[in-house]
């Protein structure tokens, strides 16, 4: 069941704006949510609600068996080897400011290396940056191919002894595409570096197993995968979390607090200092059972064939220029249409109940790279059909004739 059998399920999805059915296509920005992810929160507040770890009465436990409980379908989500190895974050952006300000900032030094891509998100590329400033490391960039891609031979040119940490993108919420991160990984590895993966756009849409991968840290975002806002999730292998000093101090991570000493739980409770986001987990673990119940290949199936048939649909109309390779692509296309700017195609679409993303997405550099100021985009999810993706086109037909009518 997907697609327009699904849709019934996200509430939010039954409505028109502006007069016309709602046609959601924003999905890489944030993921609409099932009933079922809505009332598991809803039941969380209205049934368990205490805080976690410290009440020795009955709501304390059952927040608490709720909050480690969604902690353990994380961990079983990612196939990580336990749920110790997953820590609760507000999302990818904290997930990899973690790592960065504390394994990169603690391991690297003067002359050792960085190494990024130029299509990352600035999630995946400030941090570093910063990183890179207060350590004296080289922030070093693995260059792109004409189309977007990564090849292994330049991935092996830019990773040397002197590199510590390799951080790149599983999906490119622009490009469309997936990165080979398992064969940067081995490459990082046999370096010595650690392999960091930004999962913002590939937790929602594939199966991940880190395990396989070999990743030492992952990231999620709870919102992009039909969870809540405010949750997300940093796997990291256990050794190197354990190796971590927090990065933030208070409440419920500590071992043992003295006037002048204090030492700290183990990971992953270390990290998430104060009252954690409970209700915010609960809800992940909601999202997390429904995507499972549908399975993660048969999403990923979905998806492809609707993007396989965007793109050949879009590049159709005259005009257009796609974005990112044409094979091989995962639920999105990003896309100019003549010189129109993006913003004034998302502003007509919107008119006619069609929501898209137009700017840079994040992604300057990407942007400096590919040569322009702003795209567009549309993405797609499991509620979506090739009949969402006829309204664009026959929108974007519209948008055109608009504005050659307006300069004509
Ligand atoms: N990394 C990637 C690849 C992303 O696409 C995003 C969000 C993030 C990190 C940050 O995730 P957050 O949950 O911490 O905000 N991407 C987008 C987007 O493409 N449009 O809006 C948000």
């Amino acid at each position: 069941m997907i697609g327009r059998e699904l849709r019934e399920q996200f509430p939010i999805l039954n409505q028109n704006v502006n007069g016309y059915p709602l046609v959601y296509l924003d999905s890489a920005a944030t993921s609409q949510k099932p009933h079922r992810v809505i009332e598991a929160v809803k039941k969380y507040y209205e049934w368990d609600n205490s805080n976690v770890h410290r009440g020795v009465h009955t709501l304390g436990s059952r927040a608490t068996d709720a909050y480690e409980g969604a902690r353990e379908k994380v961990a079983r989500f990612l196939h990580a080897k336990s749920p110790e190895e997953i820590v609760f974050t507000r999302g990818t952006t904290t997930a990899l400011n973690l790592v960065a300000s504390s394994y990169a900032r603690a391991v690297c030094k003067e002359g050792d290396e960085i190494v990024i891509t130029p299509m990352e998100h600035h999630s995946n590329l400030i941090p570093w940056q910063q990183a890179a400033k207060a350590t004296g490391a080289t922030l070093k960039y693995i260059p792109l191919q004409d189309d977007g891609t990564i090849s292994l031979a330049d991935v092996e040119a830019t990773i040397t002894d002197r590199t510590k940490v390799v951080s790149v993108m599983y999906v490119s919420n622009v490009l469309g595409l997936v990165n080979p991160i398992k064969e940067i990984g081995e490459i990082a590895h046999r370096h010595g570096a650690v392999m960091v993966v930004d999962g913002a756009q590939s937790s929602p849409h594939m199966k991940v197993d880190v395990q396989d991968l070999n990743c030492d840290f992952y990231t999620l975002s709870g919102h992009k995968m039909c969870g809540p806002t405010g949750i997300g999730a940093l796997y990291g292998k256990k050794a190197l979390l354990n190796q971590m000093e927090p990065i933030e101090y208070g409440g419920e991570m500590i071992d043992f607090v003295d006037l002048y000493e204090s030492t700290w739980k183990d990971a992953p409770w270390r990290f998430e200092g104060g009252t954690p986001i409970i209700a915010g987990a609960v809800g992940l673990g909601a999202a997390i059972d429904f995507l499972l119940e549908i399975g993660m290949d048969t999403i990923h199936e979905h998806e492809r064939k609707l993007a396989a048939y965007a793109y050949d649909k879009l590049s159709m109309i005259d005009g257009i220029t796609i974005f990112g390779p044409e094979q091989d692509r995962v639920g999105l296309v990003t896309f100019n249409l003549d010189d129109i700017h993006p913003h004034d195609v998302a502003t007509v679409l919107d008119a006619k109940g069609i929501a898209i993303r137009a700017g840079h997405h994040c992604c300057q550099p990407l942007m400096r790279w590919l040569e322009v100021s702003a795209t567009a985009r549309a993405s797609f999810y499991l509620y979506n059909t090739e009949h969402d993706i006829d309204q664009l086109v026959k929108a974007l037909l519209e948008t055109k004739e608009y504005f050659s009518d307006a300069i004509g």
